[in-house]
């Protein structure tokens, strides 16, 4: 006999007592957690519902981001020195915003040619980033040193100096407001005119957020954004800041284009009149007119 069966052998009241308090205790205790658990229900907040059913919302079909395919319409010259930071079409011609210190400028460029018929260089200490144009004014941001700048459209005459608190990456405009991008997941609505912020958007794809957030355009009511070290542009709806769609452009810059010191895909530009979509890299030979099929 063990030493356990004995003692259970000599006391077998004293055991049976303990089990019956140890039973009760638990259906106290079960009792009480069905209470609190139905009394949380009842008091829960009304969207608690929504909240609980929401992970798998975000992954049902119509919320994910659709792949669209896409072809080359064309190709253009591109400046294999410049760093594209900004890229946007207006009248026949495409202005450009090239980055890194000591070579970031202002550019616009004749189409198709790529000839340079307009430029300015930035101060030595600047790294040029996202362009926008807003009522014939140019506006350009510079990569981490909190300082913007506005031109003349036609004489490239610097208007004005403005500041924002993020680091500047994208930018584009969407007839009412400049929209910036800083590297992260947000996308920071500015008054044109005062530069003073309106409203923040969180972008989301499949329901996480996307950072890396870069160039931008505004296209037929859409921010489409180049993903930073990525073949990817996505498309956002600014009302929600969900991607809804993507387009993959590994590849498109050929083998027999390639100089060797090409960076990644960078540069939106749309030509809202015909309905032109073009885009380009950093340091690339060619700017691709493409066309995406829905
Ligand atoms: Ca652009």
């Amino acid at each position: 006999m063990t030493k356990k069966s004995d003692k259970t052998r000599s006391h077998p009241s004293h055991l049976s007592q303990k089990r019956s308090r140890l039973s009760l205790l638990i259906a106290f205790l079960l009792a009480v957690g069905i209470v609190v658990i139905v009394s949380l229900l009842r008091s829960g907040p009304a969207n608690q519902h929504d909240a609980a059913s929401s992970p798998s919302s975000r992954g049902s079909d119509e919320s994910r981001a659709r792949q669209l395919s896409y072809e080359v319409v064309n190709s253009y010259p591109h400046d294999p020195t410049s760093f594209t930071q900004g890229l946007l079409w207006h009248d026949g011609a495409l202005y450009e915003s090239t980055g890194l210190e000591g070579q970031s400028k202002l550019r616009r460029l004749e189409f198709p040619s790529g000839r340079v018929l307009k430029e300015i260089r930035l101060s030595s200490d600047l790294f040029g980033e996202g362009l926008a144009l807003a009522d014939n004014r140019l506006i350009q941001l510079t990569w981490k040193s909190h300082r913007g700048f506005v031109y003349d459209l036609e004489t490239f005459r610097q208007l004005q100096e403005f500041s924002y608190d993020t680091e500047g990456w994208g930018l584009t405009y969407d007839s009412k407001n400049l929209i910036v991008s800083d590297g992260s997941s947000n996308l920071f609505y500015l008054d044109p005119q005062t530069f003073k912020p309106i409203r923040k958007l969180a972008v989301t794809m499949n329901g996480k957020p996307l950072t890396e957030l870069n160039e931008l355009e505004f296209i037929e009511g859409e921010v489409w954004a180049n993903i930073w070290q990525t073949d990817l542009i996505v498309r956002i709806d600014p009302s929600t800041g969900r991607v809804t769609s993507f387009l993959n452009l590994k590849g498109i810059l050929a083998p027999s284009d390639k100089t060797g010191r090409e960076d990644v895909l960078n540069g939106i530009a749309y030509d809202a009149e015909h309905k032109r979509i073009f885009i380009t890299g950093k340091l690339w030979p060619r700017i691709f007119e493409i066309h995406t099929t829905k």
